[in-house]
């Protein structure tokens, strides 16, 4: 059985959003970080970054949770890449700027809320983050003023790997209903069984 390093509190969350739209049957390894357990022998052998998540689908192993999710879709329910060359062009673009652009200011945020110990937190980190998110989502916010879902009417890869970035604005308390749009389409997303 296809194995999943990683639990829903980790950059694993979607890839178990998107086992659970394909319907596949997998076993959740439980990685506790916190007694890094990522950097055993035996998970570096996995993946040599000691990260979650990463996958084990009999002898072919997989890290990086975009790459994850792209593989488990072609595989498995190849409609959630579109249906053209540039319906995946697309998908790669808002995953892409997602991780990179977004996350990354996420990423931070979280970290500086829930990592780092209380004495050592560094506020310039946290207002960089803060100053840097509006002009982002702002740009999302804009480009779903006409449409449902990130490519238009069917919902995609796309809004997985969105939307599992977008959702983590809940953890670090990052308030987005000035973003109606945004508002609207993370609601529909998380009122899918796959999110919860
Ligand atoms: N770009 C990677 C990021 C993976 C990542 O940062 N994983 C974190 C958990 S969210 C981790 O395993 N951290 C453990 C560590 O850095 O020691 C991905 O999307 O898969």
């Amino acid at each position: 059985m296809v194995k999943l390093y990683g639990t829903k509190m980790s950059s694993a969350f979607r890839n178990h959003v998107l086992a659970k739209e394909i319907g596949l049957e997998y076993e959740e390894v439980p990685m506790d970080l916190a007694k890094d357990e990522q950097n055993s022998d035996e998970f570096l052998k996995l993946n040599p970054n000691g990260k979650v998540p990463c996958l084990v689908d009999g002898e072919f192993v997989l890290w990086e949770s975009m790459a994850i999710n792209n593989y488990l879709a072609a595989k498995h329910k190849p409609e959630l890449l579109g249906d053209s060359p540039e319906d995946k062009a697309l998908i790669d673009q808002w995953s892409y700027w997602g991780i990179l652009e977004v996350q990354t200011h996420l990423f931070k945020m979280f970290s500086q809320k829930f990592s780092v110990p209380e004495d050592e937190r560094d506020d310039t980190i946290l207002q960089e983050a803060k100053d840097a998110l509006p002009r982002l989502f702002k740009i999302l916010d804009n480009h779903l003023s006409d449409r449902k879902y990130i490519l238009g009417e069917a919902f995609t890869l796309a809004d997985i790997n969105m939307g599992t970035i977008v959702i983590v604005t809940q953890f670090v308390q990052y308030d987005i209903s000035g973003y109606a749009n945004i508002s609207k389409w993370l609601k529909l997303l998380t009122d899918r069984p796959s999110f919860g």
